[in-house]
């Protein structure tokens, strides 16, 4: 497969001003009929990207073109031999979209018609330049059987509407704002809207619709809820309004990923849309809200102002995570909303960019674009676009953002156009930024500091190194800003003063690293203070160098939240890895009491805050252990952390059982902030305690729960049980539930993650169940990539059972939708960090993948990379 590079960037030798589409829609023979408005823009063939596609007529300004004149490639597309300099290209092609199993293009779902063109799938519709970096005006009219398809929509503003006398009936929508094809849209079928409207601040009506299918009405209330405040949002915030009549999400339950944002069109995944207590986790409820407002919040970075190309995805989705991160933030407790997004980054972001895929925020290279919608490019860029705003501060990064919009609407721009826009309105050189965008690897930064009595001085190192990946050996320094503040022995934040200063500054402040090394000296400092640094996580980088005891201190002490959680948790990482080591030495690895004290310390004070105190409590996951040793033990790992639990569930268990029967549920179920943090903190306690022998408690939880949160924290607990008191909640759980897809995909997660010796039989069984269906993407994820990503322990089973699954698993999967497939192939890459024996079997298995004849450009992309 070829190898696209950013470098080799050209821009496109023909334009298309205008589009008009003719869709004649049947499930086995779909034709499309296009007419393009041309126009040269520079040199080169006119070639348009097609995939799939039977050709059955071509014309320029309504002439036929010979079979002479048309080059059809190996890849699907089309060159047109001596193309005039402007014209209109007309094309009728047809496509099978009940046929289309990689969901990329227009494929059939339960019936009905769906789009998904990000990032390429506008091909596999109609021959186009298929490139973010044409932009044109749409006009598009769908036809099909009135029966089967009473609903038919697409971009834009209905224009008009009428029936044939054949059955069929036909509907015209006009997009007026120019768009590349990657956010073309079309949904039609049998479906159901549940309405509102929504009048933005300059008076503008717009009719809002959420389209699903009947009998799913009544779940569509807190997606509705949180489209309104993201758009009121947008408004406050940043000045943005929305800038058509009408805006429609369709909900799909087969999708690659989790929603697309074309332009007023949007398609989500169910699991994005559809939630009611009894069938959604408050896990769901936040997801359905960050998902619906980035997806909004794409309509201007995204849709208005859009990529020159591929590489610079993540100037419209780090941008757009940003964004929806702090519109969460503002709907609820910032501090916890920034703990569970670092908890994210490290999770998937950290491995990765220590990993074989690793690569920069904006890629140099690839093979199939659809493997680089990242972690690295989403939550890495949104972290980059936060160093930004945390460098020039609010109000200039607000006068940076009107300043990209209104120099780029309707523009195909690069990161360069962003940072430019931020720069010039905040009058920072942001130059040291760059590196962030071109360097893979996440910056170690390590801290030293000494205190000299008689100077009363107080003097800070700090060193950073960015380490070396693949195809980036040597690397530069970037701009680190690192929040901070120095605390006196008894807690209290001290005022701080740089020297050459002249007045101290209270409370946080901003240290700009930007070399190798830097030291900065702080002056009139009376006593040899505890430094609390990279508040609220800065910046994304490790940072080294501080002591157990200062973690201890901060832990309790510090006035931010963020290094408060931070501080308990690298404690408590510290504090496993020693035990792991001890264990692996054949020594009893022992219990710290500063964790008992800890445990009891954050329930004394849960009250006030029970979502931070519930992350408070939570133990640093196995994933996140393992990756801080050089060679990874899973189950050395697993083990220790079990122990862990159990021995604070038993020696903790008064305040635990206190909290927990303090926090049981009364009155009405509710998704607001402080009723999450209650069930999540019971929850947690429950856990300690069903540790610690207390199983019939989450039997009675299971039972008695009124919602999905409680039933499942619960279930999850006795899936890991023995006997009745697991075989028969997941019985009724399947029984009640089986009708319900989403449900029905957390009962086969909570078994894939089961750490029972009995999981990699379970899940071959699971497998070959009745109601898996390989070719549902949500199904495939929530068994194989459970298994894969959320079961350490026995993913890396000594036999490499997990890894035969999972090989197989992707063997039989790719040839119905590769990228899926390359997404889940991801988990075999880790091999280097293993043990040899295991790297060696997962090495085996990543070659019997590449064996596979045709794989998938997207599986062949990261099985080699992965073995390179
Ligand atoms: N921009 C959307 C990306 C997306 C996608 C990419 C490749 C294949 C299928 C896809 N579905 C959606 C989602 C977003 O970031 O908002
Ligand atoms: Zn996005």
């Amino acid at each position: 497969p070829q190898t696209t590079y950013r470098a080799d960037y050209r821009p496109p030798a023909f334009l298309i001003d205008t589009v008009e589409l003719d869709f004649r829609l049947d499930p086995a023979a779909t034709l499309v009929r296009a007419r393009l408005a041309f126009r040269r823009n520079g040199p080169g063939p006119m070639r348009l990207d097609g995939q799939g596609l039977a050709l059955l007529e071509a014309r320029i300004d309504g002439a036929v073109l010979p079979e002479a004149r048309l080059g059809l490639g190996a890849d699907g597309s089309l060159t047109v031999a001596d193309a005039p300099d402007s014209g209109m290209l007309e094309t009728l092609v047809r496509i099978a979209p009940e046929k289309n199993t990689e969901l990329s293009g227009l494929y059939t779902s339960g019936g009905n018609f769906y789009t998904q063109c990000e990032a390429e799938g506008f091909r596999r519709i109609t021959f186009f330049p298929d490139r973010p970096d044409v932009m044109s005006r749409y006009t598009v009219t769908i036809t099909a059987d009135r029966a089967r398809c009473p609903v038919m929509l697409s971009n834009g503003n209905p224009d008009g509407s009428g029936g044939n006398e054949d059955g069929t009936h036909w509907v015209r929508w006009i997009d007026p704002h120019p768009k590349p094809s990657y956010l073309f849209a079309l949904v039609a079928g049998d479906l159901v809207d549940v309405h509102e409207s929504f009048v933005t601040k300059s008076g503008r009506q717009v009719a809002l619709n959420i389209w699903v299918r009947r009998g799913d009405e009544d779940r569509c209330g807190h997606a509705m809820d949180s489209l309104i405040r993201s758009m009121r949002w947008d408004e406050e915030v940043f000045g943005l309004e929305y800038d058509l009549d009408v805006f429609n999400i369709a909900a799909v339950s087969d999708f690659n990923m989790g929603a697309m944002e074309n332009k007023g069109l949007n398609v989500f995944n169910t699991k994005y849309v559809l939630a009611k207590p009894e069938t959604a986790t408050d896990g769901d409820y936040q997801g359905i809200e960050t998902v619906i407002a980035h997806e909004y919040f794409h309509n201007w970075t995204g849709n208005r102002v859009t990529c020159r190309d591929w590489f610079q995805l993540s100037l419209k989705e780090g941008l757009t995570v940003f964004r929806d991160q702090e519109f969460s933030a503002d709907q609820g407790s910032r501090a916890v909303k920034r703990i569970r997004d670092v908890r994210g980054l490290r999770a998937a972001q950290f491995p990765e960019d220590a990993g074989p895929m690793a690569h920069p925020v904006r890629p140099d290279s690839y093979i199939e674009i659809d493997n680089f919608y990242t972690p690295t490019v989403y939550q890495k860029g949104a972290e980059v676009v936060r160093l930004i705003h945390t460098r020039i501060g609010a109000a200039a990064f607000r006068r940076g953002m009107d300043l990209y919009i209104a120099r780029c609407d309707n523009r195909a721009v690069t990161i360069e156009d962003f940072v430019a826009a931020m720069q010039e309105a905040s009058g920072v050189d942001l130059s040291g930024f760059m590196g962030w965008y071109d360097q893979a690897g996440t910056p170690e930064l390590t801290m030293e500091d000494r205190y000299e009595p008689e100077a009363r001085r107080w003097v800070l190192t700090l060193r950073q190194a960015v380490p070396p990946t693949p195809g980036q050996p040597d690397k530069h320094p970037v701009a680190i800003p690192v929040a901070m503040g120095l605390l006196d022995a008894g807690g209290a934040e001290l005022p701080t003063r740089l020297a050459g200063e002249n007045e101290a500054k209270p409370g946080t402040r901003l240290l700009m690293l930007e070399a190798a090394e830097q030291s900065f000296t702080f002056e009139d400092v009376a006593a040899p203070p505890v430094p609390s640094l990279l508040r609220g996580f800065s910046a994304p980088v490790k940072l080294k160098g501080v002591s157990q005891d200062r973690l201890r201190f901060l832990a309790v002490h510090d006035t931010d939240p963020f290094v408060r959680w931070e501080s308990g948790l690298q404690y408590a990482t510290a504090l496993m890895l020693q035990m792991v080591a001890a264990r692996q030495r054949g020594e009893a690895p022992g219990f710290d009491p500063a964790l008992e004290e800890a445990v009891r310390n954050t329930l004394r004070g849960a009250e006030a805050d029970p979502a931070f105190a519930a992350e408070a409590l939570s133990l640093p996951g196995e994933g996140f252990v393992a990756d801080q040793m050089e060679v990874a033990d899973p189950a050395a790992v697993h083990a220790v952390r079990e122990g862990l639990r159990r021995e604070i569930g038993r020696r903790c268990g008064d305040v635990l059982r206190a909290t927990y029967d303090a926090l049981a549920e009364a009155g009405e179920y509710r998704v607001d902030g402080r009723s999450i943090g209650r069930r999540a903190l019971r929850n947690a306690c429950l856990a300690y305690l069903v540790a610690a022998g207390e199983t019939g408690l989450a039997e009675a939880q299971y039972a008695a729960a009124g919602n999905m949160t409680d039933r499942l924290a619960a279930l999850s607990l006795l899936a890991d049980a023995e006997g009745p008191a697991r075989e028969g909640p997941l019985a009724d759980f399947h029984a009640r539930w089986r009708g319900d897809d989403l449900v029905l995909d957390k009962w086969f997660s909570i078994q894939a993650m089961s750490s029972r010796a009995d999981t990699p039989a379970a899940i071959r069984t699971l497998y070959a169940h009745p109601d898996f269906d390989l070719r549902n993407p949500n199904r495939a994820r929530s068994l194989i990539g459970a298994f894969a990503s959320g079961n350490p322990l026995h993913f890396h089973a000594e036999d490499g059972e997990g890894y035969r699954f999972l090989a197989d698993a992707v063997i039989a999967l790719d040839p119905i939708n590769g990228s899926i497939a390359a997404r889940l192939v991801g988990p075999l890459g880790q091999w280097r960090r293993q043990a040899p024996g295991r790297a060696a079997l997962m090495r085996r298995e990543l070659e019997r993948v590449l064996a596979v004849p045709k794989l998938s450009k997207g599986t062949f992309e990261k099985a080699s990379k992965a073995l390179a």
